[in-house]
């Protein structure tokens, strides 16, 4: 006999799963032993959140689907905000959920769930979930485990990847069925994408060939490896410029130079993955004569604002596939090399800030440009072979996306960002599964001191996870995005509700198993950040808290 739980751990066991992200619950210890003996790596959070932002971080850079843990009512309920920023990454999850005793699966409601069903932490946690994942479903049989994991498996990674939510009954994951019955075949690898057609694609590549300025916009899906280098390479072949838009601001993001002025100059613009949605203005950014185009693996999406001329419901990499062969097809003229390739280029390096404009301090601290400087310089000379930076939101995430702009176009798929949902938050829990994946990498996470504060007691994981991570704090006691915004709508005086304390998170940091460094002026920035160099390079956790000016970031405010 087998119970569910070790149902659960086998099938993750032969979908390729090491480890999971997770913060334990009565209704999950029967899957923390089954994992456990499975030899199936926990780490452990001090927020459901964080696991769950773990998982998606974790699915970003390796490609596999991330699994998170979490257990029934309030656990599950805490999970769902990091759902939904998974869910806008397109980022292909798991989220394993306890639940209360499958006799009240349905009874519950979301708001009364214990006054209804009468159980400890019943919620009805697929209303809750649905909404935010690509499929969400609970278990009533230990019977079924077997292929509702794998059924959880294939809806996260199917055309649009994302979350998806399996909701395990306690007593569903105690009960036993017969060993025979336990046959896993959770397979998780990619299923072959349907043949498809090659004259639409040819038909696209013709229009891009015969258009003076041509763009392709793709979502968040192409600045992942694998589908990130045979993007490039189609476009290196054909000289079409290719704007990867991952960031809550669109082609604003100081990472893109001035990308932006391109867009209304464009007369044929592919959509590949990217969703006609606010960052090109439901497609009223481009130009009225402008020829769309549309590849995109959910049919809604085709023309959803904008018909396109020809719209392709296609699985992207399957896509690119096709569309390199057609621009290498012989009977294909030369593509023409363009200037308007150069003048794009020139765009997107065209720096956002000129640093000649005065970063020196002030008493009201440090400029967040000179901060940033001073690590990339500091990063640039200590690095090692591989840096993977991560970038919260807020102020001096984008001032860091400025300073840092060259280094991201060079190598899009090793840093992360919280792409559409604009999120802030994630970022010491995005540092800490980039350390995991990449053990040999240095990784530096960039946030303000709201942001920061999230996750914060994140860093007590890291310590304890072995995850030596280095964290920039820009603390400038405030919500800064907000109460630049408050300032510039309602009066200079008008900042209501949005400060905060300069806090000593370079204590909390030391507090917490890991070392810390306090910076309140510029001189002292190198000194520091070398020692925090030194100390991550040793393996311990890091955090330079930096006194920073509250300074508009140079691209502006969001939507
Ligand atoms: C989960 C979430 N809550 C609130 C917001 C709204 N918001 C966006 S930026 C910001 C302020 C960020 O402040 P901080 O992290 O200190 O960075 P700063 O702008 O000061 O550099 C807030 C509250 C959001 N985007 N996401």
């Amino acid at each position: 006999m087998v119970n569910g739980a070790q149902l659960i751990a086998r099938g993750l066991v032969s979908a390729g799963v090491r480890r999971v992200f997770s913060l334990s619950g009565n209704q999950v210890l029967s899957l923390y032993e089954a994992l456990d003996r499975e030899g199936i790596a926990i780490t452990h959070t001090r927020h459901e959140g964080a696991a769950v932002h773990m998982a998606d971080a974790w699915a970003r850079l390796t490609g596999e689907v991330g699994v998170c843990l979490v257990t029934a009512g309030p656990g599950h309920a805490n999970a769902l905000g990091a759902l939904a920023m998974a869910e806008s990454g397109e980022s292909p999850l798991v989220l394993l959920s306890g639940h209360a005793p499958r006799e009240h699966v349905g009874a519950a409601t979301a708001l009364s769930g214990q006054a209804k069903a009468g159980s400890f932490q019943a919620m009805d946690q697929v209303a809750l979930a649905r909404p935010l994942s690509r499929w969400a479903e609970v278990a009533t049989d230990a019977a079924q485990l077997p292929s509702l994991l794998q059924s959880a498996f294939a809806r996260a990674r199917c055309g649009r990847a994302g979350p998806v939510s399996l909701s395990l009954p306690v007593n569903v994951l105690e009960s036993t069925v017969p060993n025979e019955g336990a046959h896993m075949a959770a397979s998780t690898g990619p299923s072959d994408p349907p043949l498809q057609d090659a004259r639409p694609f040819r038909e696209i590549v013709a229009k891009l060939r015969a258009a003076a300025r041509p763009l392709i916009l793709a979502g968040p899906s192409a600045a992942r490896s694998s589908l990130h280098a045979a993007l490039v390479a189609f476009c290196t072949h054909t000289h079409v410029p290719l704007l990867v838009v991952d960031h809550p601001r669109g082609l604003t993001d100081p990472a893109l130079g001035r990308a932006a002025q391109a867009l209304p100059w464009a007369d044929t613009v592919l959509l590949f993955g990217k969703t006609q949605d606010y960052r090109i203005g439901y497609g009223a950014a481009l130009a009225g004569g402008c020829g769309l185009l549309q590849i995109d693996p959910v049919k809604e999406e085709i023309g959803r604002y904008r018909a396109p001329e020809i719209g392709i419901v296609a699985d992207l990499k399957a896509a690119v596939a096709q569309l390199i062969e057609a621009a290498h097809a012989p009977d294909a003229a030369p593509w023409p090399g363009s200037d308007w390739a150069a003048e794009v280029r020139e765009l997107v390096e065209t720096p956002v800030f000129s640093a000649s404009v005065e970063v020196g301090d002030t008493s009201d601290g440090i400029h967040p440009w000179r901060v940033l400087d001073m690590l990339a310089q500091v990063i640039d000379e200590r690095g090692g072979r591989e840096v993977c930076l991560v970038f919260d939101g807020g102020e001096f995430g984008q001032w860091a996306r400025a300073r840092l702009a060259a280094r991201l176009q060079r190598e899009a798929p090793r840093h992360l960002v919280n792409e559409p949902s604009g999120a802030i938050g994630y970022a010491v829990p995005f540092a800490i599964a980039a350390k995991l994946v990449r053990p040999a990498a240095t990784v530096v996470a960039v946030a303000g001191d709201g942001a920061f504060g999230f996750y914060a007691m994140e860093l007590e994981t890291a310590a304890r996870a072995g995850a030596p991570i280095l964290m920039v704090v820009g603390n400038d006691g405030a919500w800064g995005t907000e109460r630049h915004l408050q300032r510039a709508r309602y009066g200079p005086d008008r900042a209501v509700a949005t400060d905060l304390l300069p806090a000593r998170y370079d204590l909390l940091a030391q507090a917490l198993g890991g070392e810390g460094e306090l910076v309140t002026e510029g001189e002292s920035l190198r000194p520091a950040f070398e020692r925090a160099y030194a100390a991550v390079a040793a393996g311990r956790v890091c955090l330079v808290n930096a006194r920073i000016r509250s300074v508009a970031s140079p691209a502006g405010a969001p939507p």
